[in-house]
């Protein structure tokens, strides 16, 4: 294909948007809901930018049904969202609140009405509270109670809901979670990082033995993981051995039991000074690894890393916050490094061709399992005209290179069924509060407004035709 033609999309490729409950829900005491490690986080001070919360956030709570006609107009054909699982089950533990599951009930009826795919994410990192007191992701009982509430909204809302995804990216919950802290629960233990992954890992097999349990047989059931696309500042073996721990502590630990049956052995030798992994129990690799429907894949940015330069101050530059403690467990030395080119609002390098890296990669190492673009967006600054339109061209050049991208994976052989923007509205960003916006419709945090942007009917002429122009 020449430059100058559109790209193609398969006819049946899902075109959608995602968010995550915490990030959009608010309504954060209502119905029932109990603090999850993210409102406790958020409040403590000094934790997230200018103290923001999610107590309101996008009050999508309450607008959910303005938010679905927004998606019904720009067309769009799936709607990723994740549960508040303290909203269903407030302590963690027993029974469920039928208020709680009836407004996700509800939700997906309101998207299948207007032809829009739901795709349920169990666990986008607000675990309750109570679970956290007792220990949280480092504790093999949190795995336990996670199956137990996946059942539930499984039983609640496999009638309707037929794409159904374990974990979102249990990378930032272990390690910026439990080792840098600059996520919730903010803690700082190198070993609880091992821990927490492996917890998760367990909670992925049993959510998954659980889910199948409960959900009609069609059901596809996946996991969200962040690979990292990882590479070495230059050829020499020291700086291709720093990428290759990186691409272990961020990827392998869960791509190697989910997708392969056991951890990698240079894991447990990169790690052992900080644990001797006395908490992987016989038996547990095979139950991480269940068979799966899909593999949803969020991509935004590569990352350059070296082995250390000696010099005395180390740029961290890893893109996950600032914190004075390295998440990456006996691989502390890395350094991570500036890579050239424009940057988003966060900091983070445009750089579409780690995805064609991304999913060329798994393209190879998992050749018969459906991938999907479960997260991909930037932040940046909107212009706001005068009539209160808001254009935001970095943002469609943005998504128009990824689209390229994805669009030459599957032309390379990648079986791409489903591509989900991050994010249909701005949001509570994680530790940045409410500073860093990736919707593709703005929200005015004062009075609650969506605004669709420039790049949401971009997106939405996409959608509706299923091709990609040769320029944005
Ligand atoms: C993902 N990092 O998070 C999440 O799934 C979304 O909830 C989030 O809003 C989105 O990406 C944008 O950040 C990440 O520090 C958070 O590298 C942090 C990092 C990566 C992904």
């Amino acid at each position: 294909m020449t430059e100058n033609q559109p790209r193609v999309f398969p006819p049946d490729f899902l075109w959608g948007s995602a968010t995550a409950s915490y990030q959009v829900e608010g309504a954060a005491a209502e119905d029932g809901r109990t603090p999850s490690i993210w409102d406790t986080f958020a409040r403590t001070p000094g934790k997230v930018h200018a103290g923001d919360t999610g107590d309101v956030a996008c009050d999508h709570y309450h607008r959910w049904q303005d938010d679905i006609r927004l998606m019904a107009e720009l067309g769009l054909g799936a709607y990723r969202f994740s549960v508040s699982w303290s909203r269903v089950q407030p302590t963690g533990r027993g029974p469920a609140v039928q208020r709680g599951l009836d407004f996700y009930r509800s939700l997906a009826d309101g998207l299948l009405e207007r032809g829009i795919t739901p795709a349920i994410t169990l666990y986008h990192w607000d675990l309750p509270q109570e679970l956290e007191d007792a220990g949280g992701w480092p504790e093999r009982e949190t795995a336990e109670r996670y199956a137990e509430y996946a059942a539930i909204v499984g039983d609640a809302l496999g009638d309707r809901v037929s794409m159904w995804t374990t974990l979102n990216e249990p990378f930032c919950t272990a390690f910026l979670g439990y080792g840098s802290g600059v996520h919730a629960p903010g803690r700082t233990e190198p070993e609880s990082v091992l821990k927490a992954s492996h917890h998760l890992n367990v909670a992925h097999g049993l959510g998954v033995q659980a889910l199948r349990s409960v959900l009609p047989r069609n059901a596809e059931i996946g996991i969200t993981l962040n690979p990292g696309v990882i590479r070495p500042r230059t050829e020499s073996p020291e700086d291709v051995d720093a990428a290759r721990r990186i691409d272990t502590l961020q990827t392998r630990i869960y791509t190697g039991p989910v997708l392969h049956g056991g951890y990698p052995d240079d894991l447990r030798r990169d790690t052992a000074r900080a644990s001797d992994w006395s908490f992987l129990r016989d038996g547990d690799e095979a139950l991480i690894h269940q068979p799966i429907d899909f593999l949803g894949l969020n991509y935004y940015n590569p990352t350059v890393v070296s082995a250390p330069t000696g010099g005395d101050v180390v740029s961290r530059n890893d893109g996950h916050g600032s914190s004075t403690h390295s998440p990456w467990v006996g691989s502390e030395d890395v350094e991570f490094h500036l890579a050239p080119g424009q940057l988003t609002d966060m900091g983070w390098v445009i750089d579409p061709t780690g995805m064609v890296e991304l999913l060329t990669r798994f393209r190879t190492e998992v050749p018969n399992l459906p991938l999907y673009i479960t997260e991909n967006g930037a932040a940046f600054e909107d212009k706001v005209d005068a009539a209160g339109a808001v254009h935001d061209p970095d943002r469609i050049a943005y998504l128009h290179g990824h689209l390229a991208a994805v669009h030459q994976a599957i032309e390379q052989g990648a079986d791409v069924r489903g591509y989900f923007v991050w994010s249909l509205l701005d949001n509570f960003e994680w530790a940045y509060g409410y500073s860093k916006r990736f919707g593709v419709v703005h929200v005015d945090f004062d009075t609650l407004q969506r605004t669709p942007k420039a790049s949401a009917r971009w997106y939405a002429g996409i959608a509706a035709s299923g091709r990609l122009p040769a320029t944005s």
